[in-house]
């Protein structure tokens, strides 16, 4: 029999690869989009070109501040598994919109918690839970399902209310209701302003010419990046299992947001000569002398997370989930994604006459 789930977040990076991953597998994929004033679905349109043919792939309007909304689209659909990913997901904007992101991330979990609770779903439909790396803060490192939470951002407090009313919601009603503690995961289509898609937009910018130089916030901060096409696979795992619990998926490796840098300009050919330290810290290229990036303070952060590095040993013991694109191979598809990108949109423009 089909399955149906209802991805909430299905316009951003996980709600793309999931949808696809799910459709793959012969599910129908419902998805709960907000109304954008300019398109809002370029991650997902390749998705969506069978719609009015027939395709089990459908969109509605919502948003996870509007109760009515997700309530009447989860009355219509009745999926079986629902994929809470919807949030203000930035961490350094959180602390511009601290209200917002509680009402979207924290009390958007209770909403779908609640609404399934309403309408009859609460022994039927699996709920997973985007929850996240930054709970930890500033716990040591390898973090695990053990470790004490300490978020250090309106982001990462959010997330920690959101974590702990999906457990509580297990306990309280025996819902199937899973955590996924994910660290940092991208890919091609990570937002272009979280750091490892703004680096390799930038090299790509600087490779054809179109940029000069590259401004970043804190280099030294650690984290655990993976690639998103292996952590949907993680959260789908999550939900197949016999009985409900939370997980962490993680590569277990650590990089600075420098040594991001190192591996992203070496996709160009350029290896980079760091100077200097603190706000003054800048990288030149080695063999010119060209200076590629400087320090911003704007981009630092009230307080920062310094090492995120995850330990996903139940992950793979219980759910046979290990992460299958290492950090090297992750960088060069990003880069090498970006090149193309920045090229097309360079011969677009010259067609339509516009610059150059
Ligand atoms: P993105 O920022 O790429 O996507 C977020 C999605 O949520 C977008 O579809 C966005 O819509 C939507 N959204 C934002 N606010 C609302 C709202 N109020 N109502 C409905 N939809 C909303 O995030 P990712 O895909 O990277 O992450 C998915 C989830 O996983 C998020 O909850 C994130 O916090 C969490 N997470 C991500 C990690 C990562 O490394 N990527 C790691 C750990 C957790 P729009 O396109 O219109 O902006
Ligand atoms: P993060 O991702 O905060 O870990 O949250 P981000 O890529 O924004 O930052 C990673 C680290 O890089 C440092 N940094 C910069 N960050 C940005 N965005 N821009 C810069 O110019 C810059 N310079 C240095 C940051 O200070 C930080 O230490 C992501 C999001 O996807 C969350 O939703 C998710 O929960 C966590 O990952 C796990």
């Amino acid at each position: 029999m089909t399955k149906t789930a209802l991805i909430t977040g299905i316009t951003g990076q996980d709600g793309a690869y999931l949808a696809e991953f799910l459709l793959a597998r012969g599910y129908a994929v419902h998805g709960i989009k907000r109304r954008s004033s300019s398109f809002n679905t370029g991650r997902i349109d390749h998705l969506r070109i069978d719609e009015h043919a027939g395709s089990d792939f459908h969109l509605h309007h919502g948003d996870t501040t509007d109760a009515t909304a997700l309530i009447r689209t989860l009355a219509e659909v009745r999926p079986d598994e629902i994929y809470n990913l919807a949030a203000q997901s930035h961490v350094r904007v959180s602390f511009e919109m601290p209200e917002y992101t509680a009402n979207a991330d924290a009390l958007g979990a209770l909403r779908l918690l609640e609404a399934m609770r309403l309408l009859g779903l609460a022994e039927t439909t699996r709920f997973y839970q985007a929850s996240s790396s930054e709970l930890f803060g500033t716990s040591p490192a390898p973090q695990s399902e053990t470790t004490p939470f300490h978020p250090r951002s309106p982001y990462a407090a959010a997330k920690l209310y959101a974590y702990w009313i999906t457990v509580n919601y297990r306990e309280a009603y025996g819902m199937f209701a899973a955590n996924g503690i994910l660290f940092n995961h991208e890919s091609p289509i990570r937002g272009e302003t979280f750091v490892t898609r703004k680096i390799t937009r930038a090299v790509a910018a600087i490779a054809l010419g179109l940029q000069d130089r590259l401004y970043l916030g804190n280099l030294d901060a650690l984290r655990d990046w993976g690639h998103a096409r292996d952590y949907v696979e993680g959260m789908w795992l999550m939900l197949q299992q016999d009985r409900p619990d939370d997980y962490v998926l993680a590569t277990g490796r650590s990089h600075s947001v420098r040594d991001f840098c190192n591996h992203a300009f070496a996709q160009i050919g350029i290896t980079l000569d760091w100077r200097g330290s603190g706000v003054e810290e800048t990288a030149v290229d080695a063999a010119t002398g060209r200076c590629l990036i400087e320090i911003d303070p704007v981009y630092f952060r009230p307080s920062e997370v310094p090492e995120l590095r995850g330990d996903a040993s139940k992950a793979r013991a219980q759910l046979g989930w290990s992460p299958r694109i290492g950090f090297a191979e992750l960088v060069s598809e990003m880069v090498a994604a970006d090149l193309r990108l920045l090229e097309t949109e360079r011969l677009a423009r010259r067609a339509y006459g516009v610059l150059e």
